[in-house]
């Protein structure tokens, strides 16, 4: 009898120690690279993958891709190539544009656009994508360009880089209608409706859709896809965060202004909160992240653990000073908390242990932040920035 009493303490011990701890908002500091590899590191991306934005359900659809065209633009000064992806019976838009004097192949950042291709620049052959909204007078195509400011493609691409980008409308309409439109369908399995609780919502298949544009990359002869970086804005921030924690080949992961569920820590609760965010965007988590809304404390870990993942890759997190919505001194501290993880594998992470001023960085490591003068925005300053880092990460 004391001998099974005694199993049963060794049982109960050794459970209790193979429960990794709760981390919430705080530095990780890991015993070692192997613990983190081991066991850490799975138990962080299992908790983002059940917890938060959901996983890619095993139910997959065939993805394809097709040239549909290619030319000049801006001038001759750059190449724009359009590919079409389809996924299941979705077709979405890829456009590229490529320095037209390139050597060989180029890196790339690759990023979703809020409003459509044809908004990204004033070229008038960018094919417009039917799930894009229109104008509003027909024919003139006003809205070519009018996020122009948001892609300054021949900066871009005079440093030596592919802007590489598409809608998140083909992939999925950002609006809650039960997953009825978009790729979820596709994934469903016989007799499923909506995906299930700790399935993906529809930031989740932005994050996939952009791993296929990878899959793509990797057989342009144009591109060097060792050398890709992910980029985004905001929600579409948040996106890239969770691609490039999820894909190891983007070799360079950028969240600007990405706030909360992206580099902003949710327990501050400062500007947006879990509740607001689930309250107004349902559709963009798995359905089990509504356990947290309004009770923050109960994360395993906070979001400092989703820019852990993407270590040792380098990563750049940005905000602005007027974005107080997004957090942006949460959106240091996340960047400051995942720092020791970097550390694990030898690469320098922040060197400030303050968030930096107005105007300032601290970009030296592999872990970079920068705030920005001004509004939530994505801007030819936080470009130029992203293109030093990249230039130096890369060996340019
Ligand atoms: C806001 C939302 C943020 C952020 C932003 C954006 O309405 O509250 O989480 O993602 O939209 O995407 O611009």
């Amino acid at each position: 009898m004391k001998r099974f009493y005694t199993l049963i303490l060794i049982f109960a011990v050794t459970s209790v120690l193979a429960q990794p701890m709760k981390y919430g908002a705080e530095p990780l500091h890991i015993a070692s690279k192997k613990v983190w590899n081991k066991q850490v590191r799975p138990a962080v991306m299992s908790f983002f993958q059940n917890e938060v934005y959901g996983k890619v359900p095993p139910v997959q659809p065939k993805v394809s891709f097709r040239l549909i065209g290619e030319g000049e633009a801006f001038g001759g000064k750059v190449w724009r190539r359009e590919v079409e992806m389809t996924i299941g019976t979705s077709k979405a838009l890829v456009l590229m544009y490529l320095p037209s004097e390139r050597k060989g192949r180029v890196p790339a950042f690759v990023g979703m656009n809020f409003k459509g291709n044809h908004q990204i620049a004033t070229d008038p052959e960018i094919t417009i994508s039917p799930n894009a909204p229109k104008g509003k007078e027909l024919g003139s195509d006003p809205e070519r360009g009018a996020a122009a400011s948001r892609w300054p493609v021949e900066m871009i691409c005079g440093a030596g880089y592919a802007v590489v980008t598409l809608y998140r409308g083909d992939i999925d309409p950002d609006f809650d209608d039960g997953f009825r439109n978009g790729i979820h369908p596709h994934f469903y399995a016989e007799g499923q409706t909506k995906p299930h609780a700790d399935e993906w919502g529809t930031i989740g298949a932005w994050a996939w859709s952009l791993s296929r544009v990878m899959d793509y990359l990797e057989q342009d002869k144009d591109i060097d896809h060792k050398k890709v970086a992910v980029v985004g804005h905001s929600r579409l921030g948040k996106t890239a965060l969770w691609a490039g924690a999820q894909d190891e080949r983007f070799a360079i992961v950028i969240s600007n202004d990405s706030g909360c569920g992206g580099a902003a820590l949710s327990m501050r609760k400062h500007g947006e909160t879990v509740e607001a965010i689930n309250r107004n965007f349902p559709h963009w988590f798995c359905d089990n992240y509504n356990r947290y809304s309004g009770n923050e404390e109960a994360l395993w870990i906070d979001q400092q653990g989703l820019i852990a993942l993407i270590a040792p890759r380098p990563v750049y997190v940005a905000s602005a000073s007027l974005d107080d919505w997004a957090d942006p001194e949460g959106e240091y501290l996340s960047a400051l908390y995942a720092s020791p993880v970097y550390e694990l594998y030898g690469k320098r992470g922040l060197s400030t242990t303050t968030q930096p001023k107005i105007g300032e960085m601290d970009a030296d490591g592999w872990v970079a932040y920068h705030l920005r003068k001004g509004a939530h925005d994505i801007t030819a300053w936080d470009w130029e920035r992203y293109i030093r880092f990249a230039d130096r990460h890369f060996g340019r």
